[in-house]
């Protein structure tokens, strides 16, 4: 069964939906499992009104009987409790009595950053709400969710997945993969304390600081995530083909998020600003890193230490202090629509950056392995971790 992952719904429609094809039958999994990571990714210092009023569950809708995964589809709806106040403007019928001023809460001053210009003129839109409504980072809901599965089933094989902000409005955080300090071994359980996701007290501090300061001014801000990968096995992707490396199909996932703009894979755009005897990591008895600067592939393959991925996040593009736009409807200069919004939503991007990072691992695993049970994807995995045992030159096997 081919692995395949999508999400369907607009940010003040209905609801969103999350689809999840090819994971195996026999993985335990409960509501509650996913819903613990959908309130991880709506909190975060700087978000805006509206995630006092959504509070996100799963419901599911196919795919799981009594407590465990069928190996069909997994289907899982997460209802918009805005859709209360939107009926009216995102219903899918054509109003029977169209208002004579046209649509209500159209929007023609397109957002510079935002989906709106390019998407209405693609989409042949008068009102890019037409547009925004799915552009929204609302649509990420779906995307965790389908990532709680993914990471419950990675967690069989020992994988677990965390994440921290190691930059938020040009504040760094002094703690990361690449400093002396080490991590925490659990980081999401240190993050997950933070009202802004970040290790470092100090940076916090800060940061909240800059985040309040940009709210008084209208502004918003970006930052940096760390994702890390613990207990990947060596081997997921594969150098053959461009299309299989696991890193190049790590940087489309983590892309692919509303506002992302850079992905870097351990020292990232750093390996080229030193020697290659700075950047690679030499190989010792048993196979072992002394360092993990590549962050965990080579070869568009996972090496089996830690996966290290920083991903950057524009700042959001809807500014209370709009920028200059020009009308759809006039075609004469104006200013942005401001709409209510997020100051950051970097620590949130944090949560999504995990989700994404575990459905890309999850589509590797079952790549390698197959089989349409666990039992069987289990025997599969223990088959050929014996077997690159076997090859770990004998009495330094770690
Ligand atoms: C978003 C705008 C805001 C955010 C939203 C993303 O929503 P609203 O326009 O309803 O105030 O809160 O994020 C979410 C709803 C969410 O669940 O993350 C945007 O324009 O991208």
């Amino acid at each position: 069964m081919t692995f395949r992952f999508t999400t369907a719904g607009e940010s003040h429609g209905r609801g969103l939906v999350g689809i999840l094809e090819g994971i195996p039958a026999g993985l335990p999994i409960s509501a509650a499992d996913v819903d613990i990571e959908l309130k991880r990714r709506q909190g975060g210092y700087g978000r805006g009104a509206r995630m006092k009023i959504e509070s996100d569950h799963i419901e599911w809708l196919s795919g799981v009987r009594a407590g465990e995964t069928l190996g069909s589809p997994i289907a899982m709806l997460i209802w918009n409790r805005d859709w209360d106040h939107w009926q009216d403007v995102m219903a899918p019928e054509a109003d029977a009595t169209p208002d004579p001023q046209g649509r209500r809460r159209q929007v023609t001053r397109p957002r510079p950053g935002h989906a709106d210009l390019a998407g209405s003129l693609k989409y042949d839109r008068a009102d890019a709400r037409d547009i925004l409504e799915r552009a929204s980072a609302r649509e990420t809901v779906a995307r965790v969710a389908c990532g709680a599965v993914c990471k419950k089933l990675l967690r069989e094989f020992s994988v677990e997945i965390g994440s921290h902000v190691a930059e938020l409005g040009g504040v760094t955080a002094n703690v990361g993969a690449q400093h002396a300090a080490p991590l925490p071994a659990h980081i999401n359980d240190v993050a997950d304390q933070s009202p802004v996701r970040c290790l470092d007290k100090e940076a916090e501090a800060e940061i909240i600081r800059r985040i309040d300061a940009a709210k008084a001014a209208g502004d918003t801000l970006g930052g940096i995530v760390e994702v890390i990968a613990l207990g990947v096995p060596v081997g997921l992707g594969s150098h053959v083909s461009w299309d299989s490396k696991l890193d190049g199909r790590l940087a489309q996932a983590l892309m692919s998020i509303p506002a992302v703009k850079g992905v870097e894979l351990g020292l990232g755009f750093e390996a080229a600003r030193r020697k290659g005897s700075e950047v690679h990591d030499e190989i010792m008895p048993g196979f072992a890193r002394a360092t993990n600067r590549a962050g965990g592939t080579e070869g568009g393959m996972s090496t089996g230490e830690p996966l290290v991925v920083r991903v950057a996040m524009k700042p959001i593009s809807t500014l209370m202090s709009p920028l200059k736009t020009v009308d759809l409807k006039t075609g004469g200069p104006a200013q942005a629509q401001s709409e209510r919004s997020d100051v950051t939503a970097v620590p949130a991007m944090g949560v999504i950056a995990e989700a994404m990072l575990a459905i890309v691992l999850t589509e590797a695993l079952l790549e390698k392995f197959g089989g349409d049970a666990l039992s069987e994807l289990k025997r599969n995995v223990d088959g050929y971790l014996a077997q690159v045992r076997a090859r770990t030159p004998r009495g330094a096997a770690s």
